[in-house]
């Protein structure tokens, strides 16, 4: 098969790429770099030093040969996106290129107008470049179940559900209550393709992933395949963010009282996923969503496993929660279907506990690194001024 993974150079568009040239299939990659621009406003960088780009492929021509393609261009650029889908012919397109931070969406005016555009209208080019020239292709898009919200107050389906009305039954999208401005975009984002595969006839898995967190996949066998690992206040999700903090002794930042619960996935069932599902497509026309996680746990919970299996390692790991910048329910009900993944054969290959041990050694490597932006830990970022 032929994939078009956009934003190949992020933390999951990476290791996507390298599992796709490893199973046969050839890859194009495209990106604007805008994750490391964005990281460096934040005064940080990736703790794994990772290769530019050029380097990158560099190693994949070596390894692949014309099995792997890069150009560098954005997808707010119609004609860009319009050339790349005419000349590489996808069978399957992999969406990864939005901005994917929800503090960052928080920031000011700015910087929600910029989530907001790069997010929604990069999308939209995306569906209507599909249109014009691969309509039978497959858009697998990368949304959050960050979508759903996570207080409805009910179980969440995957996509839709059966409600009763006035004595008539109908099946219609679960309601999206996101909580941050980059969450709303993607809610946008997924109505905008919902429309699109009504409209024109597209076929699109829209992915609803939980927090993903690691630092390996069965690809990454050396230094030079490292992917890049963010750990600032915007960029660094949960799990990771407190590994980074255990490795230089700076105290775990739960927010709140930490009983926020979330689904998690380790970084290398989230390719296994990705991969099923670019796989095996959808019915043509057909606008299909999946929940993607493995495990749920509220964040307190997490932070004493970091603590537990940091202090098991010789570290001396402190947990202090700080007043949540965010407007979250920390006590809530949360259950959330998984199951269409499981169907398709994902079977989690990561245990948690396991995982966070290797993330700890990986990142000790690299201590002075978190060390030298150690302020990027804390940016006050706050939902409410
Ligand atoms: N949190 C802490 N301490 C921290 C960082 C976060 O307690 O130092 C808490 C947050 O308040 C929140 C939870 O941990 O309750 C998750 O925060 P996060 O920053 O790990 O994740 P989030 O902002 O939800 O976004 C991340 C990714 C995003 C993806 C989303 C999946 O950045 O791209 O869409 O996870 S989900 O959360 O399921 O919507």
């Amino acid at each position: 098969m032929k994939i078009l993974i956009c934003g190949i150079d992020g933390y999951i568009g990476w290791p996507l790429s390298l599992r796709q040239l490893a199973i046969g299939n050839d890859v194009c990659g495209i990106d604007n770099f805008s994750r490391r621009k964005n990281v460096g406003e934040m005064n940080s960088h990736s703790v794994l030093p990772i290769q530019s780009m050029d380097e990158r492929t560099k190693i994949l021509k070596e390894k692949f040969g014309n099995r792997f393609n890069f150009r560098e261009g954005d997808m707010l650029d119609p004609q860009f996106v319009d050339n790349i889908l005419k000349q590489f012919q996808p069978d399957t397109i992999v969406h990864l290129a939005e901005q994917a931070s929800a503090p960052f969406s928080m920031i000011d005016q700015k910087h929600n107008i910029y989530t907001q555009q790069n997010n929604v209208l990069g999308t939209l080019n995306l569906v209507h470049s599909m249109q014009n020239h691969i309509p039978t292709a497959h858009l697998v898009k990368l949304g959050t179940m960050g979508e759903y919200g996570y207080d409805p107050g009910l179980e969440i389906p995957e996509g839709f559900f059966e409600i009763e009305f006035r004595g008539k039954k109908a099946t219609v999208p679960y309601p999206r209550l996101a909580g941050s401005w980059y969450h709303w975009s993607k809610v946008h984002d997924s109505n905008n393709i919902m429309f699109a595969c009504k409209l024109w006839g597209l076929r699109s898995t829209d992915i609803m992933q939980g927090i993903v967190y690691g630092t390996r996949t069965d690809e990454i066998e050396s230094e030079k395949y490292h992917t890049r690992f963010d750990f600032d206040e915007a960029f660094g999700t949960v799990i990771n963010r407190y590994c980074a903090q255990a490795v230089i002794g700076h105290p775990l930042t739960v927010h709140g009282t930490g009983g926020q619960t979330r689904g998690f996935l380790s970084l290398s069932d989230s390719i296994q996923c990705i991969s099923l599902l670019i796989k095996n497509p959808p019915e043509p026309k057909e606008y299909r969503v999946v929940n993607q996680f493995d495990e749920q746990h509220s964040v307190f919970k997490l932070a004493e496993l970091v603590q537990d299996i940091g202090n098991k390692k010789g570290f001396n790991v402190e947990i202090k929660s700080k007043s949540n910048p965010r407007m979250e329910s920390e006590e809530h009900f949360y259950k959330a279907d998984h199951d269409k993944l499981k169907e398709l054969g994902f079977k989690p290959t990561r245990e948690i506990e396991k995982e966070i041990g290797f993330m700890l050694d990986d990142l000790m490597k690299y201590k002075e690194r978190i060390e030298e932006k150690k302020s990027a830990i804390v940016k006050e970022i706050k939902w409410k001024k």
